[in-house]
């Protein structure tokens, strides 16, 4: 298996499964955006997007689908919910909730402010910010009295889902989360899997600036 990543980038969430899950991996950190600054990465991913990942014939460039991926067809249920269970709808609705519900707007906040900044633009990322932190009810209100999402355990939805609130703190949006949200989120940095997968990327020689 091989992961194209940007440090702290939403290939993240692929690199903390596979680091929970101890599956062997080849790791390619190459500078953000990689599509400018990664010499010949358009013709890898022609989306120019990370995260991109290869194993055998299966080419993926969605983060929350590679982990998916992983649990199934390497029957990693342990971090993961199978159909039979009771938990499994709630299980796939956090893993989809992570990236269309939470990231997404997270995404334009980032775009308008940080990386296309202009007076009219940041307004509308300001704007996706207050959507961002109102989408976080859902997620709020279920780690105010459990550990984890589903299942009470730990799970890929807690990596895809608590990827996105560590952006938000890496965006510098993260002052607003309730007690209960920053506990979560401290709960799964604490992890040696997500400690792992920082030193992975620190660790993986720097690959293609341009
Ligand atoms: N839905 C995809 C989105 C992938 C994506 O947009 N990744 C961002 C990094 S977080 C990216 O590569 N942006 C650079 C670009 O669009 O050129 C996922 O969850 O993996």
């Amino acid at each position: 298996m091989k992961l194209w990543h940007c440090h702290d980038a939403r290939s993240l969430r692929a690199l903390w499964a596979l680091e929970e899950m101890g599956l062997p991996y080849e790791l390619e950190v190459m500078p953000f955006p990689p599509r400018f600054l990664h010499d010949g990465y358009l013709a890898v991913n022609p989306l120019g997007t990370v995260p991109y990942f290869v194993d055998g014939d299966h080419h993926m460039t969605e983060s929350s689908g590679i982990c998916h991926y992983l649990v199934e067809a390497h029957q990693q249920y342990l971090f993961g919910v199978r159909p039979e269970a009771p938990e499994y709808g709630a299980y796939l609705n956090w893993l989809y909730h992570s990236d269309a519900t939470l990231t997404f707007p997270q995404t334009l906040y980032l775009r308008y402010t940080q990386l296309e900044p202009d007076e009219t633009k940041a307004l509308v990322g300001e704007d996706y910010k207050k959507w961002y932190l109102s989408r976080l009810r859902m997620l709020n209100a279920r780690v105010t009295d459990h550990e984890f999402l589903v299942a009470d355990r730990f799970t890929i939805a807690d990596i895809a889902c608590g990827y996105a609130l560590y952006l938000g703190e890496n965006l510098g949006i993260s002052e607003a989360y309730k007690a209960p949200t920053l506990s979560y989120l401290e709960r799964l940095k604490a992890r040696s899997g997500f400690q792992r997968a920082q030193v992975a990327q620190r660790q993986a020689p720097a690959s293609g600036s341009a």
